[in-house]
């Protein structure tokens, strides 16, 4: 069972879990704009079963584990954009944080051997110097963060008190072409490729210096199946060791359509009240325990997320498609009605 199926993570966790023979359910928000673009481009659609969950809700919550009756349950559900947890901090706190309290207690009631994977992040360890591993200090400084770090805190709880099998993934960025276009690269990419074709003028961004620690997606959830599949539950930085400003991913992504960095400007409304500074990750402990390794280079990520998005482009210039992420696939009316079935 996956919540947040319809995020990036929760898509491609959900197509590498029916590759190694799983039935997979995933938990969805019912939202007045379906949300299904990346399980139909991934072709999940006919192949996973999802139900309606509510992470605010706790009945809806066991409704679901009663119908699923999973093995293994992967949080990747959560209000993921660390700029809006500047606006909206309450919602945040409690769809990332509160909400996985929610979760532990709903597997204690139902069946406490289920296995528990808790989406953690990078931003728990804010402005600690990098490169931080497991045992870095933790020091939050985005609501995000905070939400985060409780729910961090309460998986090892659980781990202790009630011996469950639960375990945080520390994953620090990780992107692809179903990265959402609030987030800076694939605002990038995107924004790249329609300046390319003419679409767009001008890349507009915030902090340009922020250094972030980027590695690719789907290598990313087979480290976390690998967590979960270990004898001993345990917390794992996911990393790739290296970090990048974000103004060397605008030019790199620039570069690779012959385009020069005049397009790149800056606005301030794209700045955070406060913003971490440099991320940059340790992942020897995944590396020795799990035989994890990443393996797309900062380039080729930049290269590939730009021809992704590119042919998405040129597809709509001709007419094809409409490439926006809320686009609905033309099979989208059928994944609806099973769901109202
Ligand atoms: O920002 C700077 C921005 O929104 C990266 C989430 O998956 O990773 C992600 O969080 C950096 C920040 O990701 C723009 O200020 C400049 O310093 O792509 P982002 P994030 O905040 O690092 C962590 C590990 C998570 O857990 C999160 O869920 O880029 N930046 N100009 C900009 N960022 C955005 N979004 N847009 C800009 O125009």
């Amino acid at each position: 069972m996956i919540t947040g199926i319809t995020g990036m993570d929760g898509a491609y966790l959900a197509q590498l879990l029916l590759t190694k023979g799983y039935k997979v359910f995933g938990t969805f928000r019912r939202a007045s704009t379906p949300n299904f673009w990346r399980i139909m481009s991934l072709g999940l659609e006919d192949k996973i079963d999802l139900i309606s969950v509510d992470l605010g809700d706790m009945s809806s919550m066991i409704n679901a584990i009663q119908i699923a009756q999973p093995d293994e349950m992967y949080n990747m559900a959560a209000s993921s954009y660390v700029a809006d947890s500047f606006e909206c901090p309450l919602a945040n706190l409690d769809i990332t944080g509160v909400a996985v309290e929610r979760l532990l207690e709903a597997i204690r009631i139902v069946n406490k051997d289920i296995k528990f994977y808790q989406s953690s992040s990078s931003e728990i360890y804010g402005n600690t110097p990098a490169p931080c591993d497991e045992e870095s200090p933790m020091i939050p400084i985005s609501p995000y963060g905070v939400a985060k770090l409780a729910a961090h805190h309460l998986v090892n709880i659980y781990r202790k008190a009630h011996g469950m099998f639960c375990v945080s993934g520390i994953l620090f960025n990780h992107e692809s072409s179903l990265r959402g276009l609030d987030f800076v690269t694939r605002k990038i990419t995107n924004t790249v490729a329609k300046i390319f074709l003419g679409l767009q003028s001008e890349l507009t961004l915030g902090n340009v210096y922020a250094i972030r620690d980027w590695g690719y997606a789907p290598e990313y959830v087979e480290a976390v199946w690998l967590m979960m599949q270990q004898d001993k539950p345990d917390d794992y930085v996911i990393a790739t060791n290296t970090s990048h400003t974000v103004i060397e991913f605008a030019r790199t992504a620039l570069k690779i359509l012959d385009l020069g960095p005049k397009y790149i400007k800056h606005d301030d409304r794209y700045n955070r009240p406060i913003d971490i500074h440099k991320l940059q990750g340790n992942y020897s402990k995944a590396n020795t325990n799990l035989g994890w390794a990443p393996k797309m280079k900062f380039e080729d990520l930049v290269d590939h997320m730009v021809g992704e998005d590119l042919e998405r482009w040129t597809w709509y210039k001709e007419g094809k498609h409409f490439p926006w992420d809320a686009y609905l696939y033309p099979n989208e009316a059928k994944i609806l009605r099973r769901i109202a079935n």
